[in-house]
């Protein structure tokens, strides 16, 4: 049986700590299944719009090699329609989400995997703006 993985982020300013994530959610099944969230999401969560566009950033994900479907997260609230709808067996996230996503352990497996240090899109942002 085919055992498909899903796994959720902004993934703006890609960079290599988001592709080592999905290389490794990736690693956990057969078929990975990601979900990119919207920019609307993003202005109600952390109150400002990501650089790239989520049609950008729907396309950076897509091309990888290792992602078989993306879709647009439109509710931080909607994971478990989503598990259910991708039928997804394995839920990956970062472990910046540790324990937050644990009662949907009755539809899926739920695994937190460690983050990469000393990378952020936010760090980033800072870096090229003041050219430090
Ligand atoms: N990531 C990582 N190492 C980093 C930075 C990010 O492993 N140094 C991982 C995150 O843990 C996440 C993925 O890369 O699994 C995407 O990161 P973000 O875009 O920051 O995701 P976030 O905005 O937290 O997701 O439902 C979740 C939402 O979509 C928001």
């Amino acid at each position: 049986m085919e055992r498909t993985v899903i796994t959720f982020g902004t993934f703006d300013v890609f960079h290599v700590g988001h592709l080592r994530m999905i290389e490794r959610a990736a690693a956990l099944g057969d078929r990975l299944v990601v979900g990119v969230s919207a920019d609307e999401l993003n202005l109600r969560k952390k109150g400002r719009e990501p650089i790239f566009t989520e049609a950008e950033r729907v396309e950076i994900v897509a091309a990888l090699k290792c992602v078989a479907e993306v879709f647009v997260e439109e509710s931080l609230e909607l994971k478990r329609e989503y598990v259910l709808r991708y039928a997804a067996d394995v839920l990956v996230m970062g472990d910046d989400w540790e324990g937050k996503f644990d009662e949907l352990g009755d539809v899926c497996e739920v695994v937190y995997l460690p983050r990469t240090p000393a990378v952020s899109t936010t760090a980033l942002i800072e870096k090229i703006s003041t050219g430090s």
